[in-house]
């Protein structure tokens, strides 16, 4: 989230588009009602009604996959009826920049596709720069050449007709959320995003997000109180999994992972340090040498030393072009290159895409460690229904682990508060944390190359490593220290003392910190996760900031990109709302983004800090796949053409290639009807949990598909009925719910229908079904790899009766 979840309660408008937050979120889900209560109109755009919808002003069912179109749409409005927050887009966003001459977009692809490849060269796509270097620009936003403008030409082509064509929705529901939305673009008002897998689960994952960062910013809404993109994070810590690299392109703090052609550490900072020629820029990442620096250090101790590029000649570097996410881990281990390996509270033969090929994959691994507090799914996959054990080779070891409740450590929320929780229990039976496994196993490997030598020992034995799990000392080490003492003006730090923030944290190994977003959470007044203190300045409580509970990266600033939230003065665009002030020569408030003054002094930094130019992205040449969001259909679509385009599928998105891996034929007759898959409230994600659970099992006992009576009609199924569900990769046996929360759509001059599916149910509880994920294709959004769970294509008829998986 930019924002955190307390601020919501301060937006006028809220559009939850692509999360069923009164269902997967329902704690934090009070502050969208005190927002309504406040009077804020609450929009549920969603394929299916749900729990949030009841909760919200109305609903608005579209197709799945096709918010790009809708929001498109809103684009189009905005601009076309001139919507926006004028002084806002033309300062702080990059609206007014002028695109160089590469850029093109015609039949649905930009400049620079490669289709051997299928990928972009996106140094067409950069901006005209004048003889400094920096990016020149229009402040009248007229040229055609401006993003502005190119913008305007881009969504001119998302008219009403074709958006509700489309998506499904009709012109006059698509207009009332355009100008309920839009309306925030007033100075004063403020409107929130709120998303979750809805959107990200999709082969346009990232651009449906990268819109909505577009409106956003079109309607001056980031960096605002009640305003910003909020993502409604998942499993218990997946903001802290992010942030810390769970991940298999960035390191900790989101620095990219060394590379291959990156061979010294002097190549990689180069690549990787941006350089931006505006004095008004603040370029924030150009300190990311620093970053990386004092994280190598920390690995690496006293063994790091600047001949050795502080232990980086010793990390493992990936083949750049090369992707190693999940889906491509499992592809390999399908293909027989993968020999054995870890998988800790994680259920990939339920809750990965094509489930059934993840289970074939694993048949081919030699060992398996599995990390877990029940059997799952993964754990015992080796006696799944229809395989012999004797088949087998794998040798499968379990160590039973111990709950969260049984441990001490950290949590952060989706408002990156960094929290600490104690633990209740001692952990039962042999149980330990996985922290206390790690390091126990390292340790021992360590042991052994001391005594054994073997290839390459240097990065297993000069790691600086514990020699017991403490997560207190982790949580030191995250926020770094010193190695030296080290002089800074006046003051001199000792040789371990804690860094206060990340700006003491430097390159040349005087300092170390696991994670430089979180430095300062551990600083030399203690352990700030663990702050329960609700104090606040009335200016503060205005908006709910609570500075003193807990703590928020980066320094505990509340809400990202605030210096967009005030003018060039540093007077606040909100008088009843300000995030932020300027006043008597210092800013008061929430802590701003950089000390610096504001902008029309000369000393003042754009608001944006974190990009090169300082501005916020209308147009993003970063991205993979295009400058701005194109609306494509999901790798399996009802629709044989894309009305926008030749172009019918996103270009760039990831396939998996295995005799597993096939997709049904645009428009495929034999599967017509559009599947959505999503969680349950009784359940957690693929319920190796929540199934072992009584009251819970009890409360949703078995695999069902939501469907409308009118498809439920023509297919001669009633509720409560048992039935297969059928994509192109398999079965999957289920109960009908026959339900209005699922409405039949008019696409294209056709009635589409859509079904949904938890994906809950596997087959180590008796009785409940087996996975969903069956269906599902092996095919990813080209950014960020996160499967298309959310739209496949699937026929749906009655059974005959129900199999031994419901018995
Ligand atoms: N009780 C409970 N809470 C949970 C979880 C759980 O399993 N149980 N899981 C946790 C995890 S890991 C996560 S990631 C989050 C997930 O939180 P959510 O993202 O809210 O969960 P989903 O059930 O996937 O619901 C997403 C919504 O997106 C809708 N949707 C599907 N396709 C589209 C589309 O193309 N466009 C739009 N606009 N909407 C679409 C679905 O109909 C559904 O209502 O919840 C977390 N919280
Ligand atoms: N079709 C479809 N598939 C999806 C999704 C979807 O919307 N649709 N959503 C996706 C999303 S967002 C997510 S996050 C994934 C989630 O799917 P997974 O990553 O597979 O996660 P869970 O199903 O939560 O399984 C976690 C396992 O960890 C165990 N566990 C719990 N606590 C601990 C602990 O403290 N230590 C250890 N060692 N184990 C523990 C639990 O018993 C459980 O078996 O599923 C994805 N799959
Ligand atoms: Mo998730």
């Amino acid at each position: 989230m930019t924002n955190h979840w307390i601020d919501i309660k301060n937006a006028n408008a809220v559009l939850i588009m692509g999360s069923n937050a009164a269902e997967h979120h329902p704690i934090s889900f009070k502050w969208v009602l005190k927002a309504k209560d406040a009077g804020a109109t609450v929009m549920h755009i969603d394929p299916k009604f749900s729990r949030t919808s009841a909760r919200s002003d109305f609903h608005v069912p579209l197709r799945s996959g096709t918010d790009i179109a809708f929001m498109g749409g809103m684009v189009k409005y905005i601009l076309d009826k001139d919507l926006i927050h004028k002084d806002y887009v033309v300062q702080y966003t990059n609206a007014a920049f002028i695109v160089g001459d590469g850029y093109s977009f015609k039949d649905g692809l930009f400049a620079g596709y490669d289709a051997a490849t299928r990928k972009y060269d996106r140094k067409k796509w950069g901006f005209a720069l004048d003889k400094e270097g920096v990016p020149k620009r229009d402040m009248t936003l007229k040229n055609p050449r401006c993003v502005y403008q190119l913008m305007k030409k881009h969504y001119g082509r998302y008219n009403l007709d074709k958006v509700s064509a489309v998506t499904g929705v009709p012109k006059d529901k698509l207009l009332k959320v355009y100008d309920i939305y839009a309306a925030t673009h007033e100075p004063g008002k403020a409107g929130t995003v709120m998303y979750a897998l809805g959107w990200t689960q999709h082969s346009v994952g990232v651009q449906n997000i990268r819109l909505a960062a577009i409106i956003q910013l079109l309607l001056g809404n980031i960096g605002v109180a009640g305003g910003g993109i909020n993502a409604l994070r998942g499993e218990p810590n997946v903001q802290g999994s992010t942030d810390h690299c769970i991940l298999w392109h960035i390191l900790p703090g989101y620095l990219p992972v060394p590379r291959a052609d990156w061979p010294t550490l002097a190549d990689y900072q180069k690549a990787n340090t941006p350089v931006s020629h505006d004095p008004k820029s603040a370029n924030w990442w150009g300190n990311r040498p620093k970053y990386m620096v004092s994280l190598l250090k920390g690995w690496m101790g006293e063994a790091g030393t600047p001949e050795n590029g502080f232990g980086y000649d010793w990390m493992p570097k990936v083949e750049p072009g090369k992707d190693y996410s999940t889906l491509f881990l499992f592809d390999n281990m399908y293909k027989g290159k993968v020999r054995g390996g870890f998988i800790y509270g994680h259920n990939p033969c339920q809750s990965m895409p094509n489930a059934s090929k993840i289970r074939k994959a694993m048949d081919k691994l030699d060992w398996l460690v599995v990390g877990e507090i029940h059997n799952t799914e993964t754990s015992d996959y080796w006696h799944r229904p229809g395989v012999d054990p004797k088949d087998i080779k794998t040798e499968v070891f379990l160590l039973p682990s111990c709950q969260r409740g049984e441990k001490d450590g950290t949590i952060s929320n989706s408002g990156r508060w960094h929290m600490w929780h104690y633990k209740g229990i001692e952990p039962m039976g042999e149980s330990k944390s996985m922290g206390w496994m790690v390091v126990e196993i390292m340790n021992r490997v360590r042991d052994l190359y001391k005594k054994e030598k073997g290839a390459f020992p240097e990065p297993v034995v000069n790691l600086d490593w514990p020699e017991h799990y403490d997560a207190d000392y982790l949580a030191k080490k995250i926020n770094g220290w010193y190695t030296r003492d080290v002089t800074v003006g006046d003051k001199t730090h000792k040789k371990g003392e804690q860094v206060a923030s990340f700006v003491a944290l430097a390159d040349d190994g005087s300092t170390i910190s696991l994670n430089w977003l979180y430095s300062g959470c551990y600083g030399p007044s203690g352990n700030l996760s663990k702050r329960r203190d609700p104090a606040q300045t009335p200016m503060q409580a205005n908006i709910g900031l609570y500075p003193g509970f807990s703590w928020a990266w980066p320094v505990n600033r509340r809400i990202l990109y605030n210096r967009a939230s005030v003018d060039l003065n540093g007077k606040p665009f909100s008088a009843d709302k300000p995030v932020i002030e300027w006043k008597d020569g210092k800013w008061v408030g929430d802590v701003p983004d950089g000390g610096w003054p504001p902008m029309a002094d000369p000393k003042g930094k754009y608001p944006f800090i974190m990009q090169t130019e300082g501005h916020g992205q209308a147009y993003g040449p970063g991205r993979v796949d295009g400058p701005f969001p194109e609306h494509y259909e999901p790798a399996e679509t009802p629709l044989a053409a894309n009305p926008f385009s030749k172009q019918l599928s996103n270009p760039c998105m990831l396939l998996a290639e295995s005799d597993m891996d096939i997709l049904a034929k645009p428009g495929d007759p034999k599967y017509p009807v559009v599947l959505t898959t999503y969680g349950v409230t009784e359940h957690w994600c693929g319920g190796g949990d929540t199934r072992n659970t009584p009251v819970l099992l009890e409360a949703e006992p078995q695999l069902y598909v939501e469907m409308d009576p009118v498809l439920a009609k023509k297919q001669g199924i009633k509720n409560g009925d048992p039935v297969v569900i059928e994509s192109i990769r398999g079965k999957v046996e289920a109960i009908a719910m026959v339900t209005v929360r699922m409405t039949p759509l008019t696409v294209q001059g056709k009635t589409v229908h859509l079904v949904g599916m938890p994906f809950c149910f596997g087959w180590t509880t008796p009785g409940v079904g087996d996975a969903t994920n069956r269906l599902t294709p092996s095919v990813a959004d080209p950014n960020t790899a996160i499967p298309e769970y959310k739209a496949c294509m699937v026929n749906v008829r009655k059974a005959d009766k129900v199999t031994e998986l419901f018995v």
